[in-house]
């Protein structure tokens, strides 16, 4: 199974977040792609193929050029602003009031931070836009790979991407990873394109993206909204509109939900897949639903992920593995393995 990674996704490095009160080291660290690497070496997968770098271009495909402008200066505007550490925003407009958008470069970095960002969890550090920029050209080498002829891939996207928007981010994620190999798999030609998230979390970005677009399904599996971040979507009527109207699929699961109550929502799921008819398919795999993930609530087992790998293998389809979130950091790699193993004929 080929699978892409460059070190330079290690670069967005030593941010710390406001956690439910409190400011911790961000558990998104880089340290996560370490373990993954280590454990796939452990497996005899090959070692991993350098993204191709095909410039800023392909990113408006999905995202905003304001938005992709403000990260790529944000930390350089943080630091010129007089401040060190981690770039957070600490005020956001508030929701039914007035708010004064968009913003330009002379709005307070402050501002913007608010604007573009919808939590304080996401810290942007020096080396942020280098390792979102390479996790996004490692999606696309990934899609590209499909393109080619692959039938199965891994883009260790490091960060991950399923919260970004076209003109946010938050929950970790920057670039829209997933949605970007989506857009770039259209591009290739295949008329239809399903996108299936099992990380735990909801992927609010990339269902905002496809949400008035038939021609890319987003189904996703994640812990019910009322009690878990993102909070404010993710809902099962939440089913997309316009020419996307039924093309959004949300199952969510209560938590201490093990593979006993995911396994029949992973088969709906995948039958709603082949319903919408899509020819190729990109994974939104976070493994946060292992039952020792310091920040989520399932209970999946090591073994049951080798069960998910085989169940999205059923769809018969060229796939694209791409990374999400996991933050029992020396334990992702061994079910990253397994759904990739899972996955293969
Ligand atoms: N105590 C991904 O898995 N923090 N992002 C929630 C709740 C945000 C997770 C804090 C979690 C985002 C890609
Ligand atoms: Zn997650």
């Amino acid at each position: 199974i080929p699978w892409i990674f460059s070190p330079l996704q290690r670069s967005h490095a030593g941010g710390e977040e406001l956690n439910r009160g409190s400011i911790v080291p961000c558990h998104e660290c880089p340290e996560r792609a370490d373990f993954i690497t280590a454990a796939l070496r452990d497996q005899g997968f090959a070692e991993p193929l350098a993204p191709r770098d095909h410039g800023e271009q392909p990113l408006l495909a999905c995202h905003d050029a304001d938005f992709v402008a403000f990260l790529k200066t944000a930390y350089a505007d943080w630091r010129a602003s007089g401040r060190e550490g981690s770039a957070l925003p600490f005020t956001f407009p508030a929701s039914g009031g007035m708010a004064r958008r968009p913003m330009t470069p002379q709005n307070s970095i402050f501002a913007r931070l608010g604007h573009y960002c919808f939590d304080v969890g996401t810290p942007i550090v020096g080396g942020t836009w280098e390792a979102a920029y390479w996790s996004a050209q490692t999606a696309l080498t990934g899609a590209d790979l499909l393109a080619e002829g692959v039938p199965l891939a891994f883009a260790l996207c490091r960060p991950p991407g399923h919260h970004a928007g076209r003109g946010y981010y938050g929950g970790y994620c920057f670039f829209n990873n997933a949605a970007l190999a989506a857009e770039s798999l259209r591009q290739a030609g295949h008329a239809k394109v399903a996108i299936l998230d099992v990380d735990y979390h909801h992927g609010n970005g990339t269902q905002d993206i496809f949400w008035q677009r038939g021609d890319v399904f987003y189904g996703s599996i994640h812990a019910e909204p009322l009690t878990d971040f993102p909070y404010f979507c993710g809902y099962a009527d939440e089913t997309g509109a316009g020419d996307g109207a039924g093309a959004t699929l949300n199952l969510p699961l209560p938590r201490g939900t093990d593979w006993q109550g995911y396994q029949p929502a992973l088969e709906q799921m995948l039958a709603a897949t082949k319903a919408h008819g899509a020819t190729a398919l990109v994974v939104s795999l976070g493994v946060d639903t292992w039952y020792g993930d310091p920040i989520s609530g399932f209970a999946l087992q090591t073994e049951d992920f080798a069960a998910m790998g085989q169940h999205l293998a059923l769809l018969g389809l060229p796939t694209l593995v791409v990374m999400e979130g996991g933050y029992a950091v020396a334990d992702v790699g061994k079910n990253v393995a397994n759904v990739l193993r899972g996955l293969e004929p």
